[in-house]
C-alpha cells in the first residue's frame, strides 16, 4: 500500500514540473526515491519542527519537516487578526515600545534555546529589524511571551545569536546611530565618524523561566554589524559578529562601504566582559525601551519603560575586543560544531576563509597585531587564518553544518550550495538552488550537535517554480537529503513571508509538552469567569463590561440592550471549555477591531465602540461544534441619553 501512495505522489511531482518553462540547467527529474523521503503519510507526524522567521510579514511560521507542512503562523511582532494579537486589550501590551504601539516589524532570525550547545527547544527567540526588539516564543504554548526593545540601536539585524547554555541572546546594530540623551542624538549625519556608535546588547535569559534583561551593552565603533554567532565548547565565552561597511560611510554604502578589501569579524571576551561589569566598571547611561512581559497566569501582558543601561566601553577596557579581518563586506559568520572554526562570508569576496579559535588565542597571547582601531587590536589575517575554501561560488552568504566533518554554504550569486570539508577545505559538491539562496538550516545546524540529515535552502526568488500569483510571486524553500556524500533536492514548498533563517528540531523534544488547555481554576484574569452563572454585565459610567461565557455552543449573556451610542463596550470573554483544541471565537459588526480566538480556559477582551443605533449580531468564528452556527447573539444600541434599560439574557433561571 505504501508504495503505491509513492508512486503516485511521484506522479504528481512530474506532472507539476511539465508545466513549468524551465531555465537552463533547471533540476526537473525528483526520483520516486526522493518523494518517499518527503512522503509523511495520512496521520503521521513530521520527524523536525522546523521554525521559520517571515521576514517581513514579522512572523513566525511553524513548519514540519521533512513534508514542508505549514502548522501554524505565530504572530511575534506583527498585528495578527486571526486570533486577536495586538487586537486584544490583553495583547496590545506585546506590541508597545518607546515609540507607543509598533503593530509590524520585520523579523529574520531564529534561535531555539540551547544547553550545552544543543537544542533544549524550551524557547525560539526573533529579532525585530526595524523598531529594535526582541521577542522570546515559549514552544510549549507556541505564544509570544515576551517582547524587550534595545535601546541605542537601529536596523536589529544581528540578533538574536544565544550564547551555548543561553546564557544571553545578543543583538548588534545593522545601523550605527548617534547614542545617548534626547539632546544627544540631535547631530548632522555628516558627523558620522564622531557622533555615531554600534552597539551590542547583551540580553541575559534567565535559566528557569527565559525572562530577558539587558545585562549590558557594548559600545563599538560605527561600522555595520550584520551578523554574528557565539562560540561554543573550546570557544565558549566568546561572539563572533560580522561587520561591513567599517569604511565608515554614511552615504551611497553600495559603492563607498565597499572601498576596502577586508572588512572584520569582531570577536569578543563576553566572559572578560562579565568581570568588567562584576567589577563595576559598568556605566549607567539613561535610555528609554520598553519591557513587555506576557503573564501565563492573568493571560494579560504588562509593558513597562526601562529607563537605563549598563554600558562598557572597549576602548577603556581592554581584552574584550579583538578585529580579525576578513574580505569583503562579510554578511554571515559562523562556528563550527567543534567550536574551532569561525566561518566568514564576504558576499564580495572569490574565496571563504576559515579562521582557527586556536590561532586566534595564540595570535592575541603573542600579540601578533598588524594595528589598532581605538586602541582595540587588530589580528593579523595570516596568524589567525585556518584556511581558505577555494573557488567556492559566487556571493558566499551563510554557513550550516552537518556534524560530520563538512560545511554547506549558500552562494547568493551563483544560486548554489557548496558542500567542502572544515579541516581539508576541499570542495566536495555542489547543487544549484531555485534561485538566489539566503540562509540554510540543518535541524540542529548551529549548534554543537547537528542532526545532519536534511538542510533546507531559503530563496530570495523563484520565478518559474509555482503557480503565478500576480507580481508578486511565492517566495520558497527547498529541502535536500545530506544524508549522503552527495546532496539531493527533495522538496519546494512555499513559505510564508519572507524567510530569512529558520531553525529545526527534533519533534521529540516538544511535542509531549504542549499546554492543552489552560486549567479555569488557574486562570487569574481579573474578570474571568468561572463557571455561566457569573454571566453578566455592568455599566460604569460610558463603561460597559460584559462578562460573556463560552462554551459549545452558546454565549452568555447572548441578547444584551441599553448600550448607548459612544459607550466603550468591553467583552471579556472567558472560554470555559477545558478540552485540547476547542477555541472559541467573538466578532461584532461593525467593530473596528479584529475577532478575538480564546482559548480553552482564558479570558481575553475585546473593545467596541458602537457608532450608530440598531441592533447587531455577534457570533463565534471557529466551527466548533454541530450547532456552531447556533453560538450568536444581539446587542441593541439605543441613542445616546436614551433611557433604554440595561438587560440580558442568561438563560439562567433567577
Ligand atoms: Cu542573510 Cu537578514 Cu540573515 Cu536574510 S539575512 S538571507
Ligand atoms: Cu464556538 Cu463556534
Amino acid at each position: 500500500m505504501k508504495t503505491r501512495l509513492w508512486l503516485m505522489a511521484g506522479v504528481a511531482v512530474a506532472v507539476a514540473f511539465a508545466y513549468g518553462c524551465k531555465p537552463k540547467g533547471a533540476q526537473t527529474a525528483i526520483s520516486g526515491d526522493a518523494a518517499s523521503k518527503v512522503y509523511v503519510a495520512p496521520g503521521q507526524h513530521d520527524e523536525f519542527y522546523n521554525i521559520v522567521s517571515g521576514g517581513f510579514n514579522g512572523q513566525m511560521s511553524v513548519m514540519g519537516l521533512p513534508s514542508g507542512r505549514v502548522l501554524k503562523i505565530l504572530p511575534v511582532f506583527s498585528v495578527h487578526p486571526e486570533n486577536g494579537w495586538g487586537f486584544s486589550e490583553e495583547t496590545k501590551p506585546m506590541l508597545n515600545t518607546s515609540h507607543g504601539f509598533v503593530p509590524w516589524d520585520d523579523l529574520h532570525h531564529i534561535a531555539i534555546s540551547t544547553t550545552n550547545a544543543e537544542h533544549d527547544a524550551r524557547w525560539a527567540f526573533g529579532n525585530a529589524n526595524n523598531t529594535p526588539r526582541i521577542a522570546r516564543v515559549d514552544l510549549t504554548s507556541f505564544k509570544t511571551v515576551e517582547i524587550i526593545e534595545i535601546p541605542n540601536s537601529g536596523g536589529n539585524h544581528s540578533s538574536p545569536f544565544i550564547t551555548e547554555n543561553t546564557e544571553y541572546v545578543v543583538a548588534g546594530t545593522r545601523f550605527s546611530v548617534p547614542t545617548g540623551n534626547d539632546n544627544d542624538r540631535d547631530v548632522g549625519i555628516d558627523t558620522y565618524k564622531d557622533n555615531f556608535r554600534g552597539t551590542i546588547s547583551f540580553i541575559s535569559v534567565d535559566k528557569d523561566h527565559g525572562d530577558m534583561d539587558i545585562a549590558f551593552q557594548l559600545e563599538a565603533p560605527p561600522f555595520n554589524f550584520d551578523l554574528a554567532r557565539a562560540g561554543k565548547k573550546k570557544s565558549h565565552g566568546w561572539f563572533f559578529f560580522s561587520t561591513y561597511n567599517t569604511e565608515m560611510a554614511h552615504t551611497l554604502l553600495e559603492v563607498n562601504a565597499s572601498q576596502k578589501d577586508k572588512d572584520f569579524i569582531m570577536a569578543v571576551n563576553w566572559k572578560k566582559a562579565e568581570e568588567y561589569i562584576a567589577a563595576g566598571k559598568g556605566k549607567k547611561v539613561p535610555v528609554k525601551y520598553a519591557h513587555n512581559k506576557w503573564d501565563e497566569s492573568t493571560h494579560t501582558a504588562t509593558s513597562t519603560i526601562r529607563t537605563e543601561v549598563l554600558s562598557l566601553d572597549p576602548r577603556e577596557l581592554k581584552d574584550i575586543v579583538y578585529f580579525i579581518p576578513c574580505p569583503k563586506s562579510p554578511h554571515g559568520t559562523d562556528t563550527d560544531p567543534t567550536g574551532e572554526y569561525i566561518i566568514g562570508s564576504g558576499k564580495l569576496a572569490a574565496i571563504i576563509p576559515v579562521f582557527s579559535f586556536t590561532k586566534m588565542l595564540a595570535a592575541i597571547e603573542k600579540q601578533d597585531f598588524e594595528g589598532n582601531i581605538d586602541g582595540m587590536p587588530v589580528l593579523k589575517y595570516e596568524s589567525v587564518l585556518h584556511g581558505e575554501v577555494a573557488k567556492p561560488g559566487l556571493g558566499p552568504l551563510h554557513t550550516e553544518f552537518d556534524g560530520k566533518g563538512f560545511a554547506y554554504t549558500s552562494m547568493f550569486v551563483s544560486s548554489e550550495i557548496v558542500k567542502w570539508n572544515i579541516e581539508t577545505l576541499e570542495v566536495v559538491d555542489r547543487v544549484p538552488t531555485y534561485y538566489s539562496v539566503g540562509h540554510l538550516s540543518i535541524p540542529g545546524g548551529p549548534t554543537g550537535k547537528p542532526h545532519g540529515k536534511y538542510m533546507v535552502a531559503y530563496n530570495k526568488i523563484t520565478k518559474d517554480r509555482y503557480l503565478p500569483t500576480g507580481p508578486e510571486l511565492a517566495h520558497s524553500a527547498q529541502l535536500y537529503d545530506i544524508s549522503g556524500d552527495k546532496m539531493q533536492l527533495l522538496l519546494d514548498f512555499p513559505t510564508i513571508g519572507e524567510p530569512h533563517y529558520a531553525e529545526a528540531f527534533p519533534a521529540s523534544l516538544i511535542k509531549d509538552k504542549q499546554v492543552k488547555f489552560y486549567k479555569l481554576e488557574e486562570n487569574n484574569h481579573p474578570h474571568v469567569l468561572k463557571g455561566i452563572n457569573d454571566a453578566r454585565v455592568e455599566r460604569d459610567g460610558n463603561k460597559v463590561h460584559i462578562y460573556l461565557t463560552s462554551i459549545r455552543s452558546n454565549f452568555r449573556p447572548d441578547n444584551i440592550e441599553g448600550i448607548k451610542v459612544g459607550d466603550e463596550v468591553y467583552f471579556h470573554m472567558t472560554n470555559l471549555e477545558q478540552d485540547w483544541d476547542v477555541p472559541h471565537g467573538l466578532a461584532i459588526k461593525g467593530a473596528n477591531t479584529a475577532e478575538l480566538l480564546v482559548m480553552p480556559g482564558e479570558t481575553a477582551t475585546l473593545k467596541w465602540v458602537p457608532d450608530r443605533t440598531g441592533v447587531f449580531p455577534f457570533y463565534c468564528t471557529d466551527f466548533c461544534s454541530a450547532l456552531h452556527q447556533e453560538m450568536q447573539g444581539y446587542l441593541r444600541v439605543s441613542p445616546a441619553g436614551s433611557n433604554t434599560p440595561l438587560k440580558f439574557s442568561t438563560g439562567i433561571a433567577e
